[in-house]
């Protein structure tokens, strides 16, 4: 039988400085920032805060380390996939660490911080393997001239990455970068860089050669916007807010057009029509909006509900969501479901929606409030009766908060789920293929799921549509953007067919 995974509740934090040609090291500034325990609202430890010149150094090495000739531009394509190969076996050598350090930092149910990182683990793996199989084409050209392809790394890669993931964030950025033979400067969320400094660390523990990947803590409009207008920066590869994937956009356009990805947010559509399983459909539902405490760019936040089964399934997810407030607490222990939000920014945020909703005119069915005492715990909402127009309804809100719609026809709910600005994610419950398949081509939405919410596997390719992003991350997609393509094109003395 395998061990149950034990959390460290007090872990030793042994990395707390910056990390660049694979040595840890002070900020340049010497100043230092708070890393705060969402669960308690107290101060774990400071961390060194890095800033431009901090990013300065970081670019300079990782320039160095992509330079003609250098141990990681020679090496062959098998090895780095090695390399990544060995990352995923050391993540899983320290996942209770990780996992604790993740629990700690930003307040994610130990048990869940775990398998996260067992599930990052499996990406690295992935583009371990995909390593050695990224090549070029011939290509039959008119004339006594021979083409072929060279699918190039782009260079030196800026990663800004948020904390509702961190260790999957991390293996999402950096495997296919280093699959693809790049380097690497990433930028951790300022609420998890702790988690982040060790994984950093093992990089140098795999043999990972000096300047191929650094770390630079720090505020995101000081250090990620740096890195983000750094001029030797040759792709920016970001995961947070719509509102700074613009400026990301935006600083690639004025500085050097950086090649840019983008992971946005979303208020992804959960469609059930009323021949779905019904108990299945409402568990769905509800992990998809309450996971991660809602922290979850592809959290289900808009259930649209037919009306046949509506009131159904209003008194089912109140069931569930009232369940759920029982395990909603101390993130450490095995039991919980529910840890704090991260901060007490993202608490306010969450808890202003849910008074909107509430001024709106939603029904509150469970929950709709804090829990109170210390930590920024939200008790798991459920909202019945909300409208197309409401705030809550259009807002991505980031939060264990759960919206549910009334619709009468497919069409109808296609042309509803489509009114937003996002489209990261979107699902359909229904035992009818027809119905799956019109709705699967009618969803402007990046993944869709049928019968089934939040499954994410390193294979499939995950991104969004309109302003939930840009390119793609993960699958074969995945490192496209992580390549330049170069057309070779030789003089030969005769071609023959
Ligand atoms: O995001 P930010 P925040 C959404 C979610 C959440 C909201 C705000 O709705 O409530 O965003 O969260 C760095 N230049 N998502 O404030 O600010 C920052 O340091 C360069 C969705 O956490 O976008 C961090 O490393 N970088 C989401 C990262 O960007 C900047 C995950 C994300 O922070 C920067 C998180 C700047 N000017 C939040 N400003 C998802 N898609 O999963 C900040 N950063």
């Amino acid at each position: 039988m395998e061990k149950s995974p034990k959390p460290v509740r007090d872990p030793k934090i042994v990395y707390t400085k910056i990390f660049i040609n694979n040595e840890f090291v002070d900020s340049v500034s010497g100043k230092t920032f708070p890393v705060i325990n969402p669960a308690t609202g107290k101060k774990i430890c400071d961390v060194s805060e890095g800033d431009k010149q901090d990013i300065d150094k970081a670019v300079a090495a990782a320039k160095e380390a992509f330079k003609l000739g250098s141990p990681w531009r020679r090496m062959d394509a098998s090895q780095r996939g090695r390399l990544l190969y060995k990352l995923g076996d050391l993540m899983e050598r320290d996942a209770e660490i990780i996992a604790s350090l993740i629990t700690l930092e930003m307040g994610k149910p130990f048990l869940h911080a775990y398998g996260e990182t067992l599930w990052a683990a499996g990406v690295l793996r992935y583009y371990a393997g995909l390593a050695d199989k990224i090549g070029g084409k011939t290509i039959p050209i008119d004339g006594d001239l021979f083409a072929f392809t060279r699918h190039e790394p782009v260079g030196v890669c800026g990663q800004i990455i948020p904390w509702n993931y961190p260790s999957g964030m991390f293996t999402w950025k950096i495997g296919p970068a280093l699959a693809c033979g790049c380097t690497v400067v990433m930028k951790p969320a300022e609420q998890s860089p702790l988690s982040g400094l060790h994984l950093i660390a093992l990089c140098q523990e795999v043999g990972i050669p000096p300047g191929v990947v650094n770390m630079v803590p720090g505020y995101g409009p000081t250090a990620g916007a740096a890195l983000s207008n750094h001029p030797d920066v040759d792709k920016v590869a970001f995961t947070g807010s719509t509102e700074v994937g613009k400026i990301i956009l935006q600083a690639s356009g004025e500085t050097n057009i950086k090649r840019t990805t983008l992971e946005l947010g979303g208020k992804s559509p959960c469609v059930i029509m009323d021949d779905a399983d019904l108990d299945e459909a409402v568990q769905f539902a509800h992990d998809g909006v309450m996971v991660n405490a809602g922290q979850c760019c592809i959290a289900g936040s808009r259930t649209f509900v037919h009306e046949k089964i509506y009131d159904q399934f209003v008194a089912k997810s109140r069931e569930l969501a009232e369940k759920r407030t029982q395990v909603t607490g101390d993130p450490f222990d095995p039991n919980t479901q529910q840890g704090p939000q991260v901060d007490e920014e993202q608490y306010k945020k969450i808890l202003e929606l849910v008074e909107s909703g509430k001024t709106d005119g939603a029904k509150v069915e469970c929950g709709g409030a804090a829990v109170g005492g210390q930590g920024f715990f939200i008790k798991p909402t459920v909202f019945s009766g909300v409208t197309d127009n409401m705030r809550i309804a259009k807002e991505e809100i980031f939060g264990p908060v759960q919206q549910l719609f009334k619709f009468k026809t497919l069409d109808e709910v296609i042309e509803r789920a489509n009114a937003t600005t996002y489209g990261l994610g979107a699902a359909i419950f229904t035992k009818n293929i027809d119905n799956a398949m019109m709705f699967t081509q009618g969803v402007r939405a990046g993944t869709v799921w049928v019968n089934l919410y939040d499954v994410v596997h390193p294979q499939a390719p995950f991104g969004g549509f309109k302003m939930s992003g840009l390119g793609r991350e993960l699958g074969e997609y995945g490192i496209s953007a992580y390549q330049e393509v170069k057309s070779v094109i030789m003089k030969i003395p005769q071609k023959n067919s």
